[in-house]
């Protein structure tokens, strides 16, 4: 090994290690980058080039070197990080890699810089975003000697025992930064998309519709009716002033969930169209979101047949019911609730009488709460 010459040749004065020790010392380095905590790629808006650096067997005094890349890759402001360090768990097939299941600690001799030119960031605070969308970080490594076998007031500090040695390297992210109360997360919450053309003022649009945003099922109900079998994929109903009958606010448009099967042109009548609507939100876990909604019981039809069930992560929240009056009645409904993982299903449910006729909804809303 001439490593070992040529940096003895390097650092005379810090570095004595007797050539026999040096024969017999193997440090293993594993270093694992971006450990992410449980949080998916999805809402975390950076990478990283590489997941392991692996320097295999090094010997005392040696300096190596890796590298990675963290890359923006998504659109908004930009997001803080910090690079971390933490001991490396030692791997399921050799639990006794080390003390008390993990790696001997390797962090201590390990140093990362940034070598973008221009650029401050630090392991503290580095920072990348749309006008700086990657990091080039170089780990630095200097294998340090074993003790005994060196002076002791050896610089760089000294390790135990020869073995495998090991440090997880992760990106650390204020996931409160990325928790934007301006941010609508739901998609066409207010159903002004698409626009209804039909003379008739209503009409349906299939599950998954571009710009919709939103999904439907059929819920409850016959799978025929009048001789017709229910279409697939489900419709969901928007009206634009049927009967004089206003959206909320100064909307144009609202969602009727008990829906239809063939449309406004279409013969059928009092059909069983009963629909869940629901949006996965990409959500942060442990993050606090409120919830907004308006409802209205369809005019002119009694409570049993406007029940709508509101429900998030896969838990019914609320039921809301009314009986119709002249005019739509737009109430406001607004709750407060976490998010338990990164992706959180919104859904509405129609529970009245499956007859084509049931509860509107409008301006459905979620922001995460700072
Ligand atoms: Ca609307
Ligand atoms: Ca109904």
């Amino acid at each position: 090994m001439n490593l070992l010459s040529k940096n003895i040749f390097k650092e005379p004065k810090k570095l004595l290690i007797p050539t026999a020790i040096v024969l017999g010392l193997i440090i293993v380095l594993t270093t694992n980058l971006f450990n992410f905590t449980g949080v998916s790629a999805q809402i975390i808006p950076v990478s990283v080039n590489i997941t392991h650096l692996a320097f295999g067997t090094v010997f005392p005094g040696e300096e190596l070197q890796g590298n990675f890349i963290v890359t923006y890759g998504t659109t908004g402001n930009g997001i803080h990080y910090k690079i971390i360090q933490k001991p490396k768990p030692c791997p399921q097939e050799n639990p006794t890699c080390g003390p008390a299941g993990y790696y001997r600690d390797l962090c201590p001799f390990l140093k990362k810089v940034n070598v973008d030119a221009g650029e401050s960031d630090t392991v503290t605070q580095a920072f990348v975003g749309p006008n700086d969308l990657t990091d080039t970080w170089i780990v630095y490594f200097k294998v340090p000697p074993i003790m005994g076998h060196v002076s002791q007031d050896y610089i760089g500090g000294v390790v135990t025992d020869e073995g495998d040695y090991g440090c997880d390297i992760a990106i650390d992210i204020n996931l409160e930064e990325l928790c934007n109360s301006n941010e609508e997360l739901v998609l066409n919450g207010g159903f002004e998309s698409p626009i209804v053309t039909a003379p008739q003022k209503w009409d349906i649009y299939d599950s998954g519709t571009s710009s919709f945003g939103w999904m439907v099922e059929w819920y409850d109900g016959a799978t025929s009716y009048n001789g017709q079998t229910r279409p697939e994929p489900a419709h969901l109903e928007l009206h634009r002033g049927v009967m004089g009958w206003l959206s909320h606010g100064t909307s144009s448009q609202h969602a009727e969930l008990d829906t239809d099967w063939d449309g406004p042109s279409g013969s059928l009548s009092g059909e069983p169209a009963s629909v869940r609507i629901y949006q996965d939100i990409p959500t942060l876990p442990g993050q606090t979101y409120n919830i907004k909604f308006y409802f209205s019981p369809r005019p002119a039809t009694d409570a049993t047949n406007n029940i709508l069930e509101f429900s998030w992560g896969g838990e019914v929240k609320a039921t809301t019911t009314a009986a119709g009056g002249s005019n739509t009645i737009w109430t406001e409904h607004s709750y407060n609730f976490s998010a338990i993982a990164t992706t959180t299903r919104l859904q509405f449910t129609d529970l009245g009488t499956p007859d084509s006729l049931g509860p509107f909804l409008d301006d459905v809303s979620v922001r995460c709460i700072p």
